[in-house]
């Protein structure tokens, strides 16, 4: 299953209680008070990890728990500290407040979120607490509670044998929506059966599904290609985009969000039209679905692959589709043949390099 947008509940730990105890040792008679500290509660932290890919694991445990601290106790022993939680995010993952019952609003010291990096979304207005897009990359969600004090701490000249403690401190608790932004440098575009996976398959050592019906690709799939021995990119494949996928149409929209941090758009188009399909049509109504969704991806660099080369007519359609573009670089391959194929990566450099990071 895959997951990319959940709401959970983070609860972290209350801190332990402060102890009221005395010593007692033989020949002491009055022993004064030596009640310890209670221990810290856990804090709630989210990690990016580049093991996982989706938030498939919040599905199952969408109410994230830390333990509580220990209760101080005699002697001056403090109370054991409890473990932070850690869980597991992909690599892209935006965390947003998602409910009125915070006990603190977030500090913006906690704001990791690079506005360039938030490009579009459903969530413009709703203001991120941070963005996680290092692997290792680490959040406190909610903070645990600090441990109380113990009648320790109370004795002073005028009472000898206080009886004060105080509590611990509760563990902060709030609702969050967590999405996944796939960060990838370039994202496939096309319309079902355009051989988006087939590619990915051929230059990576991502293995996405290949079939020849439409929507054989369900969910974001990133591939990473060696493009030299020094420089590796990551390519995302995307479900197919059809017609009026902007307002929700096929498997549509849902999954554009994920191309919206990629720095470069591969427009990949079937360009024998061997569907019965017209290449020029395709790749204007492709560019047309982006503007749609969100006009400012328009503006990004973006280039076009003519695929399925092997098959006939597909000479002529990419003539008529370079007088139609004649600005834009097509690559002409073939993906299931792995013609073209070196060319392609050859040019991919080319256009990371020059493109904005
Ligand atoms: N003749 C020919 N067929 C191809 C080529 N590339 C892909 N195909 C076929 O086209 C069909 C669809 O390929 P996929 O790679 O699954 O297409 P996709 O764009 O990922 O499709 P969705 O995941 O449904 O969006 C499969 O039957 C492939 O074998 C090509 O270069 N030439
Ligand atoms: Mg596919």
């Amino acid at each position: 299953m895959f997951v990319d947008r959940i709401k959970v509940y983070a609860q972290a730990g209350n801190g332990g209680r402060g102890c009221v105890s005395f010593r007692r040792e033989k020949f002491v008679p009055k022993g004064g008070p030596d009640g310890g500290d209670g221990g810290r509660g856990g804090d709630v932290i989210l990690r990016a990890d580049r093991h996982t890919d989706n938030l498939s694991n919040l599905f199952y445990e969408p109410i994230i728990k830390a333990k509580s601290g220990g209760h101080g106790m005699g002697k001056k022993m403090h109370g054991r500290s409890a473990p932070n939680k850690i869980v597991k995010v992909p690599i892209g993952t935006i965390v947003y407040p998602a409910g009125d019952d915070q006990r603190r609003t977030p500090k913006a010291k906690d704001s990791t979120l690079n506005s360039e990096q938030l490009a579009t979304g459903n969530w413009q207005s709703s203001i991120p607490v941070a963005d996680l897009t290092r692997d290792g990359q680490e959040f406190v969600l909610r903070e645990g509670g600090a441990g109380g004090k113990g009648n320790v701490h109370f004795k002073s000249s005028r009472n000898r044998a206080p009886r004060e403690y105080t509590e611990g401190d509760e563990g902060e608790s709030g609702h969050f929506l967590l999405e996944l932004r796939t960060i990838a440098d370039a994202g496939l575009i096309g319309y079902p059966n355009a051989g988006k996976s087939t590619l990915l398959r051929k230059i990576s050592a991502a293995r996405p599904k290949v079939a020849a019906y439409p929507f054989t690709t369900l969910h974001p799939i990133i591939g990473v290609v060696e493009l030299s021995e020094y420089r590796r990119v990551t390519i995302a494949d995307i479900p197919g985009l059809i017609e009026g996928a902007h307002r929700g149409l096929g498997l549509g929209h849902e999954f554009l969000r994920h191309i919206t941090r990629c720095r470069i758009f591969l427009f990949v188009v079937d360009v024998a039209g061997s569907e019965g399909r017209n290449p020029i049509e395709d790749l204007q109504q492709l560019r047309k679905e982006l503007d749609l969704y969100d006009p400012r991806l328009s503006e990004r660099p973006w280039f076009a692959i003519a695929n399925k080369m092997d098959l006939p007519g597909a000479e002529e359609n990419l003539r008529a589709l370079r007088r139609k573009f004649p600005k834009i670089e097509i690559e002409p391959i073939s993906a299931a043949k792995g013609e073209g194929i070196e060319e392609l990566k050859k040019n991919l450099a080319r256009w990371l390099e020059t493109a904005p990071e």
